[in-house]
């Protein structure tokens, strides 16, 4: 008896370290940081493009956030993992300031490695703050699955007519991942010139 509860002892343990092991790390990738050259956006009067899709936000997770988005802008995270993985994915968003929208894969596409993602509607709202009408809140995606090495991860407007009758899309603070695997944004150059 005294064996066994001492070998039981024993596997929980090696069960305890593991579960140190594989604890998940949360990592913020920024929107800003993305390639954004060759981007075309919508905006209310013209249309930014490139670095010109980046605001300034003080409430914004690194001060900045990428907005007036169209079918042209899709913004793409390139994201390396060391290991083939699960990883939760939330997103934080604002209203671009285009009102009451809901979004889900029919209006917002998001692409994992090419693959249409399923994922639980949500929307977003110019909120109370005349100040503040973009009105970020993180939104649970839900898990996806990257693999080992580089992953692309594609947030794109899709069917809605939500800026003046064309596919429009929430402004893109940063999306968030929580995995077992070490993970890594490739980062453009380009941006962090301009916005460093
Ligand atoms: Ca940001």
């Amino acid at each position: 008896m005294k064996k066994l509860l001492s070998v039981a002892l024993v596997l929980a343990m090696l069960l305890s370290a593991a579960a140190v092991l594989a604890e998940d790390t949360e990592y913020v990738f920024e929107a800003e940081y993305t390639e954004l050259e060759g981007l075309e956006g919508l905006g209310v009067s013209g249309s930014p493009t490139g670095i010109g899709l980046v605001t300034e936000n003080a409430k914004a997770s690194n001060g900045y956030f990428v907005g007036n988005l169209g079918t042209a802008s899709p913004i793409t995270f390139i994201i390396k993992s060391d290991a083939d993985a699960v990883a939760t994915m939330k997103m934080t968003v604002g209203s671009n300031i285009l009102g009451s929208c809901v979004w889900n894969p029919t209006t917002l596409k998001i692409t994992v490695n090419g693959e249409a993602i399923e994922y639980n509607e949500f929307t977003t709202d110019n909120g109370d703050d005349p100040m503040d009408q973009n009105n970020f809140k993180t939104r649970k995606i839900g898990d996806i699955n990257l693999k080992a090495g580089e992953n692309t991860i594609v947030i794109v407007a899709g069917e809605n007519t939500y800026r003046s009758n064309l596919p429009s899309a929430p402004s893109i603070d940063c999306i968030k991942l929580t995995s077992a695997a070490a993970l890594e944004m490739v980062e453009s150059e380009a941006s962090h010139e301009e916005l460093d």
